[in-house]
């Protein structure tokens, strides 16, 4: 066993060296997480130095390092949001008593759950996307790709050490089951359905970054207003690096559409054909994608009623979106929600529990901000002069999970047949002939401020260096 002082070697302001238990118990995972980096993390990288936002702390003003570093040499450090001592339970039954500081028995097995489902999203993205590396766009990209990586790898740890502080046994059984679990493994897959699809390339990777990392961005809000104190401390700085992740996703999209706006422009056409000719990625392919990230997303939030949402909630282990900010009772007893169902071949409203429908409320919240974004990517196209736009399926499109799985719906919300269906399947989502074209465009572009030919290169770099700076230093 080796004698690495963790307190050090693991950036933390969580006192790790005073808990000799805890201590111990992150010794022995710490090699299986090295292990599980190398077997399935980014492939190829092991040399690589890469320019890299560290977290040294919790301070706003500095809370990351930034500088060239190999991966497997990372600082996973584990933080916590400063406390407040005076805090409260502020919704549930609990409410207005004093938030817990540690795991009350009776609350024990759905908080482990919540825990380990979130727990189990952050290394499952690092193995979906760890053949990236080797079809990076630019060295730029290449970079924001594996900060996301280390910053996924830092949120598995933050759960570990949720799960090995305050679960005991259990807690470091399902800390071990982390690194067990693998994305897309047929006998042992991860927990959540959207964790076990591909990232073929890289458009999928901005699509992902886009709209799956903002399923990260609600949930982990919704946790960061728990009664337990430490995981709501933990979800609130997760957060901090969650922006990050999004805008690479945000900002990826853009730089595709503006450069086949420009190509557009330039050929005077909107024939996909050309346009792919022409070494872009044609508008139709992109709402495609976005046609399934955004339905394999939104059934991240779950079933649309759950009884687990009503207990989770009523218990004050996971908040609604900005909690604090509704001006209701914060314990919803007696009120309803909208959810859609599927009557006589029609979508139709109807009225449920609200307690029971927070899943519901959550996706909604997430929809209105997923759907900003889009028109900011139609900003661009509009800017352009191109009257094509971009949107967000139907709620109902494509969905597995709750009362509306596998209904057949078009991505406006029309209930089809299944012939229809099958006739306008490869319209509405991608077909392999479309994976397989963006495979083809998918090469390796390091040179620094080189580009790719199907992407716009950004408007600034990383932390103030230029577009062109070294990100990345290959060993
Ligand atoms: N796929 O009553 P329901 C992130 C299961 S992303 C497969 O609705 P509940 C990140 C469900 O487990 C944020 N199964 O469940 C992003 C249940 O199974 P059992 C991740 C699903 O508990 C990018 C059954 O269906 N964090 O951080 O109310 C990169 C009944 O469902 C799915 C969290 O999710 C699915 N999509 O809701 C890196 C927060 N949906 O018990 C990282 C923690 C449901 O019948 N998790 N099921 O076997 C939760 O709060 C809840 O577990 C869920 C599910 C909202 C996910
Ligand atoms: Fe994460
Ligand atoms: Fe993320």
């Amino acid at each position: 066993m080796s004698t690495i002082n963790y307190s050090e070697k693991i950036p933390n302001n969580v006192n790790l060296g005073e808990d000799r238990t805890l201590q111990r118990a992150l010794e022995g995972w710490q090699p299986n997480f090295i292990n599980w980096w190398d077997d399935v993390g980014p492939e190829g990288s092991t040399n690589h130095e890469v320019y890299l936002r560290t977290a040294v702390s919790v301070d706003p003003q500095g809370w990351a390092q930034f500088g060239h570093v190999k991966m497997r040499d990372y600082r996973w450090g584990i933080f916590l949001n400063p406390g407040d001592a005076n805090r409260e339970v502020h919704f549930g039954d609990h409410k207005g008593e004093k938030v817990w500081q540690d795991v009350p028995g009776e609350h024990r097995a759905n908080l482990r759950r919540i825990i380990v489902t979130q727990g189990d999203t952050e290394p499952a993205s690092v193995e979906q996307q760890r053949h990236l590396g080797l079809t990076a766009p630019s060295m730029y990209d290449l970079r924001n790709l594996f900060q996301i990586n280390v910053e996924e790898g830092r949120h598995l740890w933050a759960m570990v050490y949720l799960l090995q502080k305050h679960f005991g046994r259990d807690g470091r059984e399902e800390a071990d089951a982390l690194l067990q679990r693998t994305s897309g493994d047929a006998n042992n897959p991860r927990i959540l359905g959207a964790f076990n699809e591909k990232t073929p390339d890289w458009l999928a990777f901005f699509m992902f970054t886009y709209f799956t990392d903002r399923d990260g961005k609600f949930q982990l809000a919704a946790l960061a207003e728990s009664a337990f104190d430490p995981l709501a401390r933990t979800t609130k700085f997760m957060l901090t690096e969650e922006a990050h992740h999004m805008f690479v996703g945000e900002s990826g999209v853009s730089r595709v559409i503006a450069r086949t706006a420009q190509v557009m422009n330039e050929l005077k056409t909107d024939d996909a054909q050309k346009i792919r000719a022409a070494g872009c990625i044609d508008l139709g392919t992109i709402q495609r994608y976005l046609n399934f990230h955004y339905s394999v997303t939104i059934d991240l939030f779950g079933a649309d009623q759950s009884s687990n949402a009503a207990i989770f909630y009523s218990s004050g282990l996971k908040g609604r979106y900005e909690e604090g900010k509704r001006d209701d009772d914060h314990v919803l007893k007696g009120q309803t929600y909208k959810v859609l169902e599927v009557k006589d071949g029609q979508l139709v409203e109807k009225d449920v529990p609200m307690l029971n429908a927070l899943n519901e409320v959550l996706r909604d919240d997430f929809i209105k901000d997923s759907v900003a974004g889009v028109g900011r990517w139609n900003k661009v196209l509009e800017k352009a002069g191109i009257p094509t736009r971009l949107v967000v399926p139907h709620k109902a499109f494509n969905r597995q999970i709750g009362a509306l799985a596998g209904i057949k719906m078009s991505p406006e919300g029309r209930v089809v047949n299944d012939i229809e269906w099958a006739a306008k399947r490869d319209e509405w989502l991608p077909s392999s002939e479309d994976f397989a074209f963006v495979a083809s465009l998918m090469g390796r572009v390091i040179e620094p401020g080189k580009f790719a030919g199907w992407i716009s290169p950004p408007v600034m770099g990383i932390n103030r260096q230029p577009v062109d700076f070294e990100y990345v230093r290959f060993g």
